[in-house]
């Protein structure tokens, strides 16, 4: 599922500048018949390109916006943890109603102007349907500049394919992203600081013939009764989308150890998928440290044996 093709939302008063420019191009043609006839037409014109061009840009929004009814659960747990997501349903229910409004205001003055028997009168009409119209624009701003927001977020959502998945978790900055790099030649962004990935990044890598798809999780801290979104995507990547977790520990000293095993047993006891155990930092950190370690969990893997161990798998 692809975010990156959601329409850009303007302010209302850009969609009333944009249609009303275009009624004054397309009423200046030259029109034939009585004066009277004439006016009518012009100002008719003038009616109907407002309408088709305000309808035709707002519907335009209401139709990039995915149909939520048919979006996978990943995606609608997502929306919930990133954006309000009733306000999001709400707000494109109200551009419904607005494109409504705007149709009926049309068919309203079309039907008064035609029984308007002099100039002035008939081009009062057109102004006081410009007056209501850009009254609707005005009243749903505040939701358009929230669906901007909405876009906003919603364009760095993952693109996830229906693939075997291998999901990177662990603490912060234990180089969760630096693995994915590393397995899938992806450049999602590295720094040395925790919180850098407040998303989903993503790669693939094609593993007998199968392209599988890796997901770098945020990281994730040991307390689970208190977590905040960005540590909840993580979790849901787990349930919704892991075929397989690689649990990434960090033995550098950078990260308390307790914290990270604690971490683990809580995703254990959770996520009821596969666990691969992958140590990082094997250059920065003491060969004792890690033979040590190993002692204690049996199975963990070097870079190597990890994509060996995910062949198998797969
Ligand atoms: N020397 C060394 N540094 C590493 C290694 N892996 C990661 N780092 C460094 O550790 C820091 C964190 O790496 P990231 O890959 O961004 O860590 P992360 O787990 O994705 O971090 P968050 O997204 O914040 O949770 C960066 O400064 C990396 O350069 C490694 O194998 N060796
Ligand atoms: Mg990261």
């Amino acid at each position: 599922m692809n975010f990156q093709n959601l329409v850009p939302v303007e302010r209302g008063k850009q969609y009333l500048d944009l249609a009303f420019k275009k009624a004054r191009e397309k009423s200046s043609k030259k029109i034939t018949g009585e004066w009277i006839d004439k006016i009518r037409t012009k100002e008719m014109i003038k009616l109907d390109v407002v309408k088709a061009d305000l309808v035709a840009r707002l519907d335009k929004v209401v139709k990039s916006f995915p149909s939520f009814g048919h979006l996978p659960e990943f995606y609608i747990e997502l929306l919930k943890l990133t954006l309000d997501y009733k306000e999001l349903k709400r707000t494109l229910g109200g551009l419904n109603w607005a494109m409504d409004k705007i149709k009926f205001l049309q068919r309203n003055y079309v039907r008064k102007i035609s029984k308007g028997r002099d100039a002035g009168k008939i081009k009062g009409l057109r102004n006081e349907f410009y007056g209501r119209v850009s009254s609707v624009l005005k009243q749903i701003d505040k939701q358009l500049v929230f669906l901007e927001d909405c876009r906003k977020v919603m364009k760095k959502y993952p693109d996830i394919k229906e693939a075997f998945t291998v999901v990177i978790f662990g603490f912060p900055n234990v180089g969760k992203t630096t693995l994915l790099n590393k397995l899938t030649g992806s450049r999602a962004k590295v720094a040395g600081y925790s919180f850098t990935t407040t998303g989903i990044n993503s790669g693939f890598l094609e593993i007998k013939k199968e392209a599988l798809q890796f997901l770098d999780a945020p990281g994730t801290l040991a307390r689970p009764e208190k977590m905040n979104a960005i540590e909840k995507i993580a979790y849901l990547a787990v349930r919704e989308l892991a075929n397989v977790v690689v649990y990434v520990f960090d033995l550098s000293g950078a990260v308390s150890l307790k914290k990270q095993e604690k971490l683990l047993r809580y995703l254990k006891q959770n996520a009821k998928k596969k666990i691969l155990l992958y140590v990082s930092k094997s250059d920065i950190t003491e060969a004792e440290t890690i033979a040590d370690f190993k002692k204690k969990y049996k199975k963990i893997l070097n870079l190597k044996e990890l994509k060996q161990e995910i062949e198998r798998l797969v």
